[in-house]
């Protein structure tokens, strides 16, 4: 009797959690939730041997992280992870003219222009040389979406990734084709239909770009630029060119349409910004956040920060509307350019407030404010490179609200 009501209670609070997804997904998607979700109705586990081990593993029937999507992008469902590694099925995907399906064995990346020697990698080339992993952030600059109160993480800023990435350092492709020194700019092109293409300061790319192939472990996921991609730490996630093909060195910019007529945005006075590489440092509660229903007492407040500019230096709390703030714990290892998990222990004594979080990064950057942000950019309330606080309210129902302020 008891354990039948245990189980009653676990499947419906699946249930509760399929029906939030439902109402996001589309109408197909509904369908094939609802059969697995009924058709997992565990009886006692030590009674029946259960699957034995596959090719593959899976997830349990009862978890749904979801990415959304549009025709242009999806969401990585922040408020759904634990850590900082993104599962790759999970990673944001922005594509321009979507993903190319290419052969990896005939796949060629051309190194050219001022340079000594022009060279063509095959992906097995690229492998053959000495190679790096790192952990970093990949965000979109157009991460930032605001508009009503019922907007959850992945809404909002659903278009930043981690991955632990693996592949060559570009200086080492640099110092292969012997890259002339008056060389200050190189083209990046992909070999999508977009033919998507940015110049990239050389600089940069002996700091610390590379040429990757791999991603959390595994070979690259065609929607992250199978076979190979750019990967420039810290620079908005366009300048990451997939599927890359083509790299061109030269003394100047090439001015193509990802930098000019797209990827800048109004700083007042009439003026336009480009090639504004940097993502500003960031961070976002993701739990407790909407649709959460909170319940008065202890809650551990969660969410992630970054910086394109170096490591997070502190992340902070205010759970009363920005009166007061108080230093969240950072989760180590802090890594450079990296989504960083902080905690911060809070106890709800059921009164309506609002509870926000901002970063500081180790160049003393600090997040502005959604208003401070705004009134910088001449009263626009979003573009490319908005990265204001975010706050939530919580009402005195428990219910969680983005606040009407970032609205
Ligand atoms: N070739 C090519 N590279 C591309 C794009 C593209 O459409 N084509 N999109 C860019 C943009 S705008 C972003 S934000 C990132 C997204 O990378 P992801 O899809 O792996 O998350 O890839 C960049 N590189
Ligand atoms: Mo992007």
């Amino acid at each position: 009797m008891s354990d039948k009501k245990i189980h009653r209670r676990t499947l419906l609070g699946g249930a509760a959690t399929a029906a939030v997804i439902l109402v996001q997904s589309s109408f197909g998607k509904m369908l094939q939730k609802a059969i697995p979700e009924s058709a997992f109705t565990p009886g006692d586990p030590t009674k029946v041997t259960g699957p034995l081990p596959g090719p593959m593993g899976t997830r349990s029937p009862f978890e749904h992280p979801e990415k959304t999507t549009s025709l242009t992008s999806s969401r990585t469902p922040l408020q759904s992870l634990y850590g900082v590694i993104t599962p790759a099925d999970l990673h944001f995907e922005r594509h321009h003219a979507g993903v190319p399906a290419i052969d990896p064995y005939k796949h060629e990346l051309l190194v050219h222009g001022m340079v000594e020697k022009p060279m063509i990698f095959s992906l097995a080339d690229l492998k053959k040389l000495p190679a790096v992993s790192r952990i970093c952030f990949l965000e979109c600059s157009g991460n930032f979406r605001t508009g009503k109160e019922t907007m959850t993480p992945q809404d909002i800023c659903g278009l930043t990734s981690q991955s632990e990435w693996t592949g060559v350092m570009l200086s080492t492709l640099f110092r292969e084709v012997r890259v002339k020194p008056k060389a200050t700019w190189f083209l990046a092109e992909g070999s999508d239909a977009a033919v998507m293409s940015r110049s990239i300061p050389v600089k940069k790319g002996l700091e610390d770009a590379m040429i990757v192939y791999a991603q959390n472990g595994e070979a690259l996921r065609p929607e992250q630029g199978y076979p190979m991609r750019l990967l420039i730490p810290g620079w908005e996630g366009n300048t990451s060119v997939k599927w890359i093909r083509r790299m061109e060195l030269s003394d100047q910019p090439f001015m193509a349409r990802e930098e000019t007529s797209k990827y800048t945005e109004p700083i007042g006075d009439g003026k336009i910004r480009q090639f504004s590489f940097d993502m500003d440092a960031r961070s976002i509660i993701t739990y407790p956040a909407y649709p959460v229903q909170l319940e008065r007492g202890w809650v551990e407040i969660r969410g992630i920060a970054w910086s394109g500019r170096g490591k997070v230096d502190m992340v902070e709390i205010s759970t009363d509307a920005g009166k007061n703030w108080h230093k969240a714990g950072l989760q180590e290892p802090v890594l450079d350019k990296a989504h960083t998990y902080f905690r911060y222990l809070w106890h709800w004594n059921g009164q309506e407030t609002e509870i926000m979080s901002r970063v500081t990064d180790e160049t003393g950057y600090l997040q502005p404010t959604f208003k401070q942000l705004s009134d910088a950019r001449g009263g626009s309330k979003g573009g490319y490179h908005f990265n204001p606080v975010t706050a939530w309210r919580v009402k005195r129902d428990g219910q969680v609200l983005l606040s009407p302020d970032n609205i």
